[in-house]
């Protein structure tokens, strides 16, 4: 007897193998799907919620550990099933069916379009967000794009290399940025996104944490709001969103930009970023936004040291699996100039690479300066992701080899 590893954690390969040995292609799928492993930290939970998960895991056969308040169950997707299954015998069991049961749906459900104001985007495939700061003091890109003439010949040239979405900022948020008032903001994004949204074609967000920059924007064409407070810096953006229909983006950061350093403290980086999102989410859609409006952000260098913006990359499936397409931000950030030793105007291959990583984990879209770099490399891992299945519409052709 020969022992094989598939790749127990690639669905797509379960399916594959099934079905090459005469498995029917559903249910080869369906098995495959069942079988993705997960793994779920449940906190709080009181002494009658961890003795009714300890019984329900071991009947499911599941992993379990249990310690002061919290839990970990891990396992597969089926198993996790079998456990979430209503159970009303007690309401402890019943809280628990309850949660793990809102959990499957979410990660069962993954969206793969985003509605904003005025369409819905695909995001069949990886979707890059050409950033145009219209700043004096960006970090990388700062003055580049000040003028209306250089803000548009630059959106035009990012739609040439394939971007999705232009991001218009007016408002540099590099730690220790001096922050411009609100007629100043105004006066910089705003005549860039009437201009964009007018002769570009492209959908436009607006980078801003000010609910009267984001509803002036939405009125000159801008269809997505980008909130690096998360909705919380202007008590007025939620219901702004909402009553616009706008897309949203909705980052995590702790405390303010010029002050984030300092918050930059997690025992358990993931887990915390997610857990804190999805708080921020929860009361987007208690104010009335639609879930499918909805992009999540880790906000890589927002209160976060190097180490936890890897962690976060390496660990992007716990972000992914509240059910929102994510969106990261790696570009030319200061990580990548500790990883690599390179100078912020030299970090395009570290962001395409980061982005690939990213792409890797779940993430769907990727906000960059360099747009070309970033495409190009993203072409190549929704290319593997498909397993051959060609997302991008052309013939893989039947030559190989290892160099034509
Ligand atoms: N990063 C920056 C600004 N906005 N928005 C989202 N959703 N995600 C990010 O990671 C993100 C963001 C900071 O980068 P940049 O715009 O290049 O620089 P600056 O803030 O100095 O203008």
């Amino acid at each position: 007897m020969k022992v094989t590893a598939l790749a127990g954690d690639v669905p797509a390969a379960l399916a594959g193998a099934l079905a090459a040995r005469g498995v029917d292609r559903r249910s080869a799928e369906a098995l495959a799907a069942g079988g993705a492993p997960v793994a779920l930290l449940l906190e709080p939970l009181d002494e009658a919620d961890a003795t009714a998960l300890v019984r329900g895991a071991a009947r499911a056969g599941l992993d379990c550990h249990t310690g002061d308040g919290w839990a970990v169950v891990a396992g597969t997707l089926a198993r996790l099933g079998g456990l979430a299954r209503a159970d009303a015998s007690s309401p402890a069991t019943e809280r628990l069916s309850l949660a793990l049961g809102r959990f499957l749906q979410d990660v069962q459900d993954p969206p793969l379009v985003w509605r904003t104001a005025r369409r819905a985007i695909s995001l069949e495939r990886s979707s890059v967000v050409g950033i145009l700061n219209v700043t004096p003091d960006s970090f990388s890109d700062g003055g580049r794009h000040f003028a209306l003439a250089d803000a548009l010949a630059g959106a035009r040239a990012m739609r040439e290399a394939g971007a999705a979405v232009l991001d218009v900022g007016g408002e540099s948020t590099r730690p220790g940025a001096a922050r411009p008032d609100e007629a100043e903001e105004l006066r910089r994004v705003v005549p860039v996104v009437r201009a964009l949204a007018a002769e570009v074609g492209l959908p436009v967000s607006v980078d801003t944490r000010r609910a009267a920059v984001a509803r002036a924007a939405l009125e000159a064409g801008a269809e997505i709001v980008n909130d690096v407070s998360g909705l919380t810096a202007d008590p007025a953006m939620a219901e702004l969103v909402r009553g616009t229909g706008a897309g949203v983006v909705i980052m995590h950061m702790r405390g303010e930009p010029q002050t984030m350093d300092a918050a930059a403290v997690y025992r358990d980086v993931a887990a915390e970023v997610a857990a804190e999102l999805a708080e921020r989410r929860d009361t987007a859609l208690a104010a009335g936004v639609e879930r499918e409006r909805i992009v999540l952000d880790p906000g890589l260098g927002f209160a976060k040291t190097p180490a936890h913006n890897l962690r976060l990359l390496d660990c992007l499936g716990a972000l992914v699996a509240l059910g929102h397409p994510v969106m990261v931000g790696p570009s030319r950030k200061r990580f990548l100039g500790a990883v690599t030793g390179r100078p912020v105007e030299s970090r395009d291959a570290a962001t395409a690479a980061a982005c690939v990583a990213a792409r890797l984990r779940g993430a769907r879209l990727f906000r960059v300066h360099d747009v070309a770099a970033a495409r190009e490399a993203l072409a190549v891992a929704d290319a593997v992701l498909a397993g051959g299945d060609d997302p991008a519409g052309r013939g893989a052709g039947t030559g190989g080899g290892a160099g034509g």
